[in-house]
């Protein structure tokens, strides 16, 4: 049985769903902002963050790129990647990498401009560039499902579309000014909530629909 460290609409939202779509047996550990923040979690997840997911043996997994290359290689049967060690599987892992570690990256990094330099007026000039790379990162991804949509993997659905979908439903802006840029983007969203083991879990996060992410710090 996994342990989910979960907050609404952070970065548990693609395990959360990733989970619900493979019916694993599961946990649901709600927390709220502080609770994260604390400093007892840092003995589960290092940096203080979510997602993290608890093992059955006791350990605890953190780093959402690592938590979804777990998940679908210890559940192959659930089909959520392509077959483990294939070539689809290196490129699945190219781009769920490149998700996590350059568009969330840069998503954060464009949320934290005032703990990254000092002045006002560099910290709205850091955050516009780092929104204008988070931008360009999802016209690479528009392009890809455009061309082999309407999933990332093509015909596949996996567990990269769950990705895509959370971080989607942080466009900058507003998610919205994402859908009407990319629509590939929009259709896979849609796509993803239409998805009937989703309902509860996204409904749970209030992202049923879109627009129910608010970050003020983001605009
Ligand atoms: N690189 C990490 C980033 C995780 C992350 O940034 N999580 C955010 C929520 S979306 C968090 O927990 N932030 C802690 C805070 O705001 O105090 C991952 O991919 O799991």
């Amino acid at each position: 049985m996994y342990k989910l460290y979960n907050v609404k609409t952070w970065g548990s939202l693609a395990i959360h769903c990733l989970l619900e779509e493979m019916e694993a047996p599961y946990t649901n550990i709600w927390m709220t902002p502080e609770q994260v923040r604390a400093p007892a979690f840092r003995a589960v997840s290092p940096l203080g963050m979510v997602p993290a997911l608890g093992l059955a043996d006791g350990r605890t997994l953190y780093e959402s790129a690592a938590i979804v290359a777990f998940l679908v290689a210890a559940h192959p049967e659930k089909r959520m990647s392509p077959p483990i060690g294939s070539p689809d599987y290196g490129e699945f892992l190219s781009l769920l990498v490149f998700m996590s570690a350059e568009i969330y990256g840069a998503g954060n990094f464009a949320m934290d401009a005032a703990g990254l330099v000092q002045s006002e007026t560099e910290q709205r000039r850091l955050k516009t560039m780092l929104l204008q790379r988070v931008d360009s990162y999802w016209a690479i991804l528009e392009k890809r499902l455009a061309s082999s949509g309407p999933w990332i993997m093509g015909s596949d659905f996996s567990a990269l579309d769950l990705y895509a979908f959370m971080l989607s439903v942080w466009g900058a802006p507003t998610e919205e000014a994402l859908h009407a840029k990319y629509p590939p983007v929009a259709e896979l969203a849609n796509a993803v909530r239409a998805r009937p083991k989703l309902k509860a879990a996204l409904e749970a996060h209030g992202v049923l629909k879109p627009g129910g992410y608010v970050a003020s710090d983001l605009v």
